[in-house]
């Protein structure tokens, strides 16, 4: 009997020293010492053993359990250590990184970036004011009363009665007037909200707008500093014509085109056969505008401008759906 425990022993420690793996040295720990192991089943027979016979050979089986389970152990430890040499063997330190992509900013922030340093090196300030308004800010102050058919033009959404998500970025402006006395040189951009959803429309887009106010303005003033920024966004040589327009909040009020950018004003469906696409709208401020602001309409004048930057944007970029915009598809959006 106490041969046998020696010999599950020798065999035990032989196969030890040639387990390829640390799978296999599981699987010994369990032929050996599992519960139904052979050095287990040993021990439990002893009882069957002649009473004389017993205390040895429970002696040797404790012994021949513990050394087992030490050797396991170690072998195991054995494994592991050299695995993690391979592992850190197999890294070839002097390999390159690989590279990361950063992503690129939205072609509207690159853009809107782009109009505001345009204006910001004619000397306008950039200002920015919050997304929900009070009605008069952003309707009473710009001389749209209520049941004005002008309110009808802009499909606001409501908060509630007297609480809108802003339909332009204007009420930016009222706020700047009435904080600060003329002279007041500020471009404003930001979302803007209108209820209208179709293939040209989103329930929301975003406008630059501007401001100028001092004494002795003019129409001309306008014009020039309009004609110097639509040169620098689109190219020096574009062509572009002032047709007259309506907005509340100026008088005179005038619309701005550049001949199409993509039949050269031949006409094709981009203009609708116009041969020009309309990218602006400004005027000189309604004397309405600086009343409720305060300001001397004898002694101060002002222009406004206004642009939809998503409209700019397909244009500048022969964009041709709004939708792309609002998809965030990387292999569009990383050409910016
Ligand atoms: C104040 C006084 C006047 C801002 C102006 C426009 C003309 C205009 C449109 C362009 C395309 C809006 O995005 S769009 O639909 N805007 O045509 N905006 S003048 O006039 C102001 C603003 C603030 C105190």
């Amino acid at each position: 009997m106490e041969n046998s425990i020696v010999q599950i022993k020798a065999e035990a420690l032989e196969s030890v020293a040639v387990a390829a793996d640390i799978e296999q040295i599981k699987s010994l720990s369990v032929k050996y010492l599992g519960r139904k192991g052979l050095v287990t089943l040993f021990l439990r027979n002893i009882s069957q053993l002649p009473v004389n016979e017993r205390p040895e050979a429970g002696k040797q089986a404790n012994i021949t359990k513990k050394k087992l389970e030490s050797a396991f152990e170690k072998a195991i430890a054995d494994f592991e250590a050299k695995t993690k040499d391979d592992e850190f063997n197999a890294i070839d330190v002097s390999l390159p990184g690989r590279p990361s992509s950063a992503g690129t900013l939205h072609p509207i922030t690159h853009i809107t970036r782009r109009i505001c340093s345009i204006f910001s090196r004619m000397g306008f300030d950039i200002a920015e004011g919050p997304e929900i308004e009070t009605d008069y800010y952003n309707f009473e102050a710009l001389n749209i009363p209520k049941n004005h058919p002008a309110r009808d033009m802009q499909d606001t959404f409501y908060v509630s009665d007297n609480i809108v998500l802003r339909t332009h970025t204007s009420p930016i402006q009222v706020h700047i007037m009435e904080q600060n006395a003329p002279p007041i040189r500020i471009v404003a951009p930001g979302k803007v909200y209108r209820c209208d959803s179709d293939l040209t429309h989103t329930p929301m887009f975003n406008q630059v707008e501007g401001l100028l106010v001092d004494e002795h303005v003019s129409f001309g003033d306008l014009k020039g500093v309009l004609e110097a920024f639509v040169h620098e966004i689109f190219d020096e040589q574009i062509s572009l014509r002032f047709r007259p327009s309506f907005f509340p909040f100026t008088e005179p009020s005038a619309e701005v085109d550049i001949l199409c950018v993509m039949c050269r004003g031949k006409g094709c469906k981009v203009c609708s056969q116009t041969g020009w696409l309309e990218v602006l709208g400004c005027g000189m401020v309604h004397p309405a505008v600086f009343e409720n602001a305060g300001y001397d309409t004898t002694r101060y004048s002002g222009f406004a401008f206004g642009m939809g930057v998503e409209r700019l944007a397909m244009l500048k970029y022969g964009i041709n759906d709004l939708r792309m915009f609002f998809e965030s598809d990387y292999r569009f959006l990383r050409q910016f």
